[in-house]
């Protein structure tokens, strides 16, 4: 899926904290629900795997929140070494392939984030989520791809992937 998820209602505020309350909820950036339409949803961890540790989270039918491996084997396909890969942190020189207009068509978008109570980094930085925690990171201005672990509680972007 090309584009970043925008399912669920917006919570109330950005300080708004994920529930399992059978909502599937959002941040906007801004907590404007114009921003999720723009730029998809911002998810937590829990609420985007839908509190079970079944792979389709929030997705579609048929589609699934992509594992650290999914990523791996989409960064290998674009270039990257099997050393890259398995690093942690800044990796490789191939972020322009998949950021928005790069030549894999993945259009990984420099989307922003929240964290507690506030809205930031867009078209500064883009974040997506990895099934089994943590996410991958490109920024505007640098050529690598991140990999990052942490911060499950605030709101990044998701992706599926088909089944
Ligand atoms: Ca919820």
């Amino acid at each position: 899926m090309k584009d970043n998820l925008n399912v669920g209602s917006k919570f109330p505020s950005l300080y708004s904290a994920a529930v399992d309350n059978g909502v599937v909820e959002k941040h906007c950036y801004d907590n404007n629900v114009g921003y999720c339409n723009a730029y998809g949803g911002y998810y937590p961890y829990y609420e985007m795997m839908n509190y079970s540790t079944d792979p389709k989270g929030i997705c579609p039918s048929g589609w699934h929140i992509p594992s650290d491996d999914e990523f791996k084997t989409l960064e290998l396909a674009i270039g990257m070494t099997q050393a890259e890969v398995d690093a942690g942190g800044a990796r490789g020189n191939k972020a322009g392939v998949l950021k928005t207009g790069g030549s894999s068509g993945f259009d990984f978008l420099v989307a922003g984030k929240t964290y507690y109570g506030g809205s930031g980094f867009l078209n500064s930085e883009g974040y997506i989520r990895i099934r089994g925690g943590g996410m991958r990171v490109v920024t505007s201005s640098l050529s690598s791809i991140f990999s990052q672990s942490g911060y499950d509680d605030r709101g990044k972007s998701a992706r599926c992937l088909l089944d």
